[in-house]
């Protein structure tokens, strides 16, 4: 673990790809400290040199680039953003619970972190290198060689040109005002915030400005297949490609399993709503989802990232199911069951959240 300067208590999916997430209440501060964000991969990471480094930017442009990272601090005024990313794999276990999905990691609430990102503007890079019209996406392409992929390939995703060119989409140099770690891209990774992690791509080597999606393995792979699709014969094109982050939330704590005292006891978590919507309102039960409390929801720190909430319930003796679903601005309101969002892969599980302990007489 310590060989990516993660804290000791991570939950380890993988070590070769290194896959691990921070424990539920590890996630309750506004802001993941380094040590503890989680970290989602699909190759071996690849140490790179930054000196030799250079990022090319090509494709449907006047003015193809090569940048060197000192290039980037001197030519593009710095720019910060607080985002939340979010893998789509996210609460994959209790899609798992219902009906088993092999071959996926079982990632419990922690695939997600907070992080203060710096670096420089998408859009202004592009702007130096003569965007043209006929550019619909943005394609990104990082250094890992990924063996999962078919045929095996580096790791790449791309973004619809008007998300690209918004100010929040960044090229980043820093995590939490220290340099970017090896693990979460250095030198340089793509922050595209209120979208799924996996178009913020890591150990950025090549933006190409082009007509179609890219045709990475991972583009059409981050999808939602219907129920009855085999993941392994799917075509590009059989599932709904993701983009912003649905509706989501989790209980950090108590954590699923815990053994209380029964009588008043805070609930805590956080949701998230992704791209331009927030978390209008967040409502927890102590019963199975049969009585409901309104939580207190906290302001979030940019529009970019998680809200934490917190309830105060009064629980029973015995055992019990906590539950927890979240509204947001479109007053659009999680589906109740995994039953309903159960796909091949595994992927935006965005049903309530649910989690059992046991409460003893204090
Ligand atoms: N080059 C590259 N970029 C990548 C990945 C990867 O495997 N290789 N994983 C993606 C996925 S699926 C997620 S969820 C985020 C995770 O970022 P983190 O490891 O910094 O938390 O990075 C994305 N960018
Ligand atoms: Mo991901």
């Amino acid at each position: 673990m310590d060989m990516w300067g993660k804290r000791g208590d991570m939950v380890v999916h993988d070590m070769e790809p290194f896959n691990a997430e921070p424990p539920p209440g590890a996630l309750l501060d506004r802001i993941t400290p380094v040590d503890t964000f989680y970290g989602r991969n699909h190759g071996p990471i690849p140490r790179i040199d930054t000196a030799s480094w250079r990022l090319r930017v090509d494709g449907l442009v006047d003015r193809p680039l090569e940048l060197s990272l000192d290039d980037l601090r001197d030519r593009f005024p710095r720019q910060s953003v607080v985002a939340t990313l979010q893998c789509a794999g996210n609460r994959r276990a209790d899609l798992m619970r219902f009906r088993d999905i092999p071959g996926q990691q079982p990632w419990g609430p922690g695939a997600t972190s907070t992080a203060r990102w710096s670096g420089v503007s998408l859009a202004q890079v592009l702007t130096e290198a003569g965007l043209r019209g006929e550019a619909a996406h943005i394609a990104f392409t990082g250094a890992d060689l990924s063996q999962e992929a078919r045929p095996p390939q580096p790791f790449g995703a791309s973004v619809p040109v008007g998300k690209a060119t918004s100010e929040e989409v960044l090229l980043a140099w820093a995590m939490n005002d220290q340099a970017l770690p090896t693990a979460h891209g250095a030198p340089l990774r793509v922050v595209v915030p209120g979208w799924i992690g996996a178009r913020s791509v890591k150990w950025l080597q090549r933006i190409t400005a082009q007509a179609r999606p890219s045709d990475n393995w991972f583009q059409a792979g981050y999808s939602v297949l219907p129920p009855e699709a085999d993941p392994h014969t799917a075509a590009p094109g059989d599932g709904i490609t993701l983009g912003p982050i649905a509706l989501h939330c989790a209980i950090l704590r108590p954590e699923h399993g815990a053994r209380l005292p029964a009588g008043p006891t805070r609930v805590t978590g956080f949701a998230f709503a992704g791209e331009d919507r927030t978390v209008a309102r967040v409502e927890v039960s102590g019963d199975g989802g049969t009585t409901w409390v309104r939580a207190d929801l906290d302001v979030p720190e940019s529009p970019w990232t998680w809200q934490h909430w917190r309830a105060d319930l009064t629980l029973p003796a015995g055992g019990t199911e906590l539950v927890a679903r979240a509204w947001d601005s479109t007053a659009a309101v999680q589906p109740e069951s995994a039953a309903t969002v159960w796909n091949p892969k595994g992927y935006a599980n965005t049903s309530w959240a649910r989690l059992r302990v046991a409460c003893h007489r204090p």
